[in-house]
């Protein structure tokens, strides 16, 4: 066996995660375009340095927060890929019981509060967490992972706002890949640096090279124990570039190839691989880890593909409450011909 395949050292740890997220992603885009899976797919390749470095300092209780493009969160933060898998594949073993597809992805018992449709929405989640962490009085931390295009909307700033007012334990990182669906930043924000947003709500606001695993670790290792030690939030702007569309399917025609084609030339993986051969001197022996994570992966795709598919009868789990379907709740009168409609009892004998 290779040194790197016995190996736990952070540079060892930060490429299998890489080439876990990439390896899972790219297989993802080829089922898709085998039609062998459905539903739509945002890809975070050329990003994978940001999720892998910052849930690297994180413990499994800790809880992150993601976005539509939430594959790679998930991975670092101990979503198995067979069970990811199995969502994409709506299968019943999927995390989510094969109902969320890939944009929806949750594990709490890992930590992963979920992946969000909606652009910003996970960041106030986090910024709950991180309070009741606070109000346990123990060292919880919560990580909100959004893109550059959530910074327009409220739920960041209100996000910012309480959890700086409230000394939360609470990293906001911000993958800024310069894109948000098909507008590139300099159209909707007044600035091309989110960390400018950290100093009016008096918090650090930190800008790495998103696409430099050890960097980001090193960053986001500062801000974790910041808010381990009760000190409060912080912004954590993450530089980095999706090479792949906005989704799978996406044209392209807002952004230059030769653009796309120099990022590609800033790899995270890559540059990792570099950094260790030149550093241990040992050689490139990471081709072992990229075989174990192709066969890691093909075995996920293997056991998800067979596994039982979800029965339209799961639709409505876990929306209604498990003892019948939907019911209207007794109208209770009040003044002036009005009713009102309580919020159904689940357990109420009456009803
Ligand atoms: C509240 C809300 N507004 C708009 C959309 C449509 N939408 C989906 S992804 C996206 C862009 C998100 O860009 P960014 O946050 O930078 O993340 P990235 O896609 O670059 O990872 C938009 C506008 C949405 N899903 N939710």
């Amino acid at each position: 066996m290779s040194t790197a395949l016995m190996s736990d050292s952070v540079p060892v740890r930060l490429y299998r995660t890489m080439r876990v997220i990439r390896e899972f992603e790219i297989t993802a885009q080829r089922l898709l375009a085998q039609n062998r899976i459905k539903g739509g797919l945002h890809l975070s390749v050329g990003q994978e340095a940001v999720a892998a470095g910052v849930c690297d300092v994180l413990r499994r209780a800790d809880h992150i927060t993601s976005t539509h493009r939430g594959h790679g969160h998930c991975l670092a933060k101990g979503g198995e890929p067979g069970r990811m898998m199995a969502e994409l594949f709506a299968r019943s073993a999927g995390y989510c019981g094969g109902r969320s597809g890939s944009m929806h992805i949750a594990d709490p018992r890992s930590g992963i509060l979920g992946a969000n449709a909606i652009v910003g929405g996970g960041i106030p989640i986090a910024v709950g967490s991180g309070f009741a962490g606070k109000a346990r009085g123990d060292d919880h931390v919560a990580v909100a992972f959004f893109g550059e295009g959530a910074v327009a909307e409220g739920a960041f700033h209100e996000s910012l706002n309480l959890a700086a007012l409230w000394r939360l334990p609470v990293i906001f990182v911000c993958e800024n890949n310069e894109y948000a669906e098909l507008s590139h930043i300099s159209v909707h924000l007044p600035t091309r640096d989110v960390a400018d947003f950290a100093a009016p709500y008096g918090m650090p606001g930190v800008i790495v090279d998103g696409n430099d695993a050890v960097a980001v670790r090193e960053k986001a290792a500062e801000a974790v124990a910041r808010a381990r030690a009760g000190d409060g939030p912080t912004l954590l702007e993450c530089k980095t570039y999706r090479w792949m569309g906005h989704f799978e399917g996406d044209q392209q025609r807002y952004r230059d190839k030769a653009e796309v084609e120099r990022w590609r030339q800033n790899d995270p993986l890559e540059r990792l691989r570099q950094s260790y051969v030149a550093a241990s001197g040992l050689g490139d022996d990471l081709a072992e880890i990229d075989a174990a994570v192709r066969d890691e992966v093909a075995r996920a795709v293997e056991w998800a593909e067979a596994a039982e598919p979800a029965g339209p009868e799961a639709v409505a789990a876990h929306v209604y409450h498990d003892d019948g379907p939907f019911r209207t709740a007794p109208a209770v009168p009040l003044q002036d011909g009005m009713v009102r409609h309580d919020a159904v009892a689940p357990h109420d004998p009456a009803r």
